[in-house]
């Protein structure tokens, strides 16, 4: 059901080689949705229609959601998921005001500083992935930090769905409801990315898309980061655990086949020094799996060149290799689970210990559950108010401290032969305003 990998004795010194990786192939992609992104480029709203049709086979006069679809969709949530959705906004909420940023002055020198100010993104579009996953979470996950920032403009974008009516799924429609966004469009794949990037008469443009989404989605992302800002490239889902002798093979077992329920590109991994352990999960996975609704998707995950079970010496070394694996979503199920989460350098989000998994941060945990996944969380974080700010350096220096400061930018100046930057400090002091 899930393969082993034995990494005991010793470490291969390129890890990152030897560990099992979802792939995703952007690139084969890149030549379907240009010409599509093109076409909306030139043509607009009527383009993006058009596609909806050919691709979601709606055929719509407008892909602007009506306010009174937001409205109805919200009157008939489900309660119990109202209720769910509303205490996902409010420990959102509570976690991402936290990350607002405070404007910084440095004085430099005397009569000079420089102050780092923080403004967010003027205008965002959000896009929401339709058909198999359908993610009113993802709405919160989104929607929550970039309005925390203060991005003052944010539109939600979601497939149109036929048994829908040509809208986009009713539970993402009463996410956005519950969270203040009023403007949503019935377009999915590259062309909603592009009606994004170019704007059309329906959809102003924006200056960022964010969002998970289908290999075409993540294609014309690329295609057009330049022309808009994006996020990262969301990849498939991964979870690994770090486990030891002491951790329950039951709750290892049933959070690798949560996320592996999410896709069958999704990768579980578990990393643990204990054979009996990994035994006891592999027993545990296959009776839990054959108890799941989505038998074959899980199974397909598990079995997938991207998952396995990874055995190792000790935790020391399983903290190298979970390092080196930089997954999206990190568990640690070990003796003083704190303790060994502290030395992870590398992960999208860690959860301590049995009571932390990561279905709980997936909805409720107040964390984020947009994270870097392929590895990047090496280098990169999870979404968060800080995706939707930039800090802007304003520069104020007195003529003191210009005076002070011009012969060293001279001498620089002169040493990249870059004469006129010298001479534009110097030109300001033998001017006085005219009478
Ligand atoms: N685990 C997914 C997020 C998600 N799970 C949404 C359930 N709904 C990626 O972090
Ligand atoms: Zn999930």
């Amino acid at each position: 059901m899930i393969s082993r990998i034995d990494l005991r004795g010793s470490l291969p010194s390129d890890l990152r080689s030897v560990l099992p990786r979802p792939e995703l192939d952007v690139e084969a992609a890149l030549d379907r949705v240009r010409p599509i992104c093109e076409d909306v480029r030139h043509r607009g709203s009527a383009a993006v229609r058009e596609h909806t049709k050919n691709f979601d086979g709606v055929d719509l006069e407008s892909v602007r959601v009506p306010a009174e679809a937001l409205d109805r969709a919200l009157a008939e949530l489900d309660p119990a998921v109202r209720d769910a959705l509303e205490e996902s906004i409010r420990r959102a909420r509570v976690v991402h005001r936290a990350q607002r940023r405070t404007d910084v002055t440095t004085q430099v020198v005397p009569g000079g500083t420089v102050t780092e100010r923080w403004i967010p993104v003027g205008r965002v579009g959000l896009y929401v992935p339709g058909g198999n996953a359908v993610y009113p979470s993802s709405v919160v996950m989104n929607v929550v930090p970039a309005q925390e920032a203060g991005v003052g403009s944010l539109a939600v974008t979601s497939p149109a769905q036929r048994e829908f009516g040509g809208l986009p799924h009713p539970a993402i429609l009463a996410a956005c409801a519950l969270l203040g966004v009023d403007e949503v469009y019935a377009a999915g794949g590259a062309q909603a990315i592009a009606m994004f990037a170019y704007g059309t008469e329906d959809c102003p443009r924006a200056d960022m898309v964010t969002g998970p989404g289908n290999v075409y989605v993540a294609a014309a992302k690329r295609l057009l980061k330049g022309v808009i800002g994006i996020d990262a490239e969301a990849g498939p889902t991964e979870i690994a655990i770090l486990a030891d002798a002491t951790a329950a093979p039951v709750a290892v077992a049933a959070d690798l086949i949560s996320q592996a329920e999410h896709d069958t590109l999704a990768a579980a991994v578990l990393v643990t020094d204990s054979e009996r352990l990994a035994d006891e999960v592999e027993t545990e996975l296959k009776a839990q799996v054959a108890r799941t609704r989505h038998i074959e998707r899980i199974t397909e995950a598990l079995a997938g060149r991207q998952s396995g079970v990874v055995l190792v010496d000790d935790v020391e070394a399983g903290l190298k290799v979970v390092d080196a694996y930089a997954a999206e979503h990190l568990e640690i199920h070990t003796a003083d689970a704190a303790a060994v989460a502290a030395r992870v350098r590398n992960a999208g989000a860690i959860f301590v210990g049995r009571y932390a998994p990561v279905s709980l941060g997936d909805y409720l945990a107040g964390s984020n559950h947009v994270l870097p996944t392929g590895g990047c969380a090496c280098h990169s974080s999870g979404l968060s108010v800080q995706s939707f700010l930039r800090g802007v350096h304003v520069v104020e220096y007195d003529r003191d401290a210009l005076a002070e400061a011009t012969a060293r930018v001279v001498a620089l100046a002169e040493a990249e032969d870059l004469p006129a930057h010298g001479a534009a400090l110097k030109a300001r002091f033998d001017w006085t305003i005219p009478s």
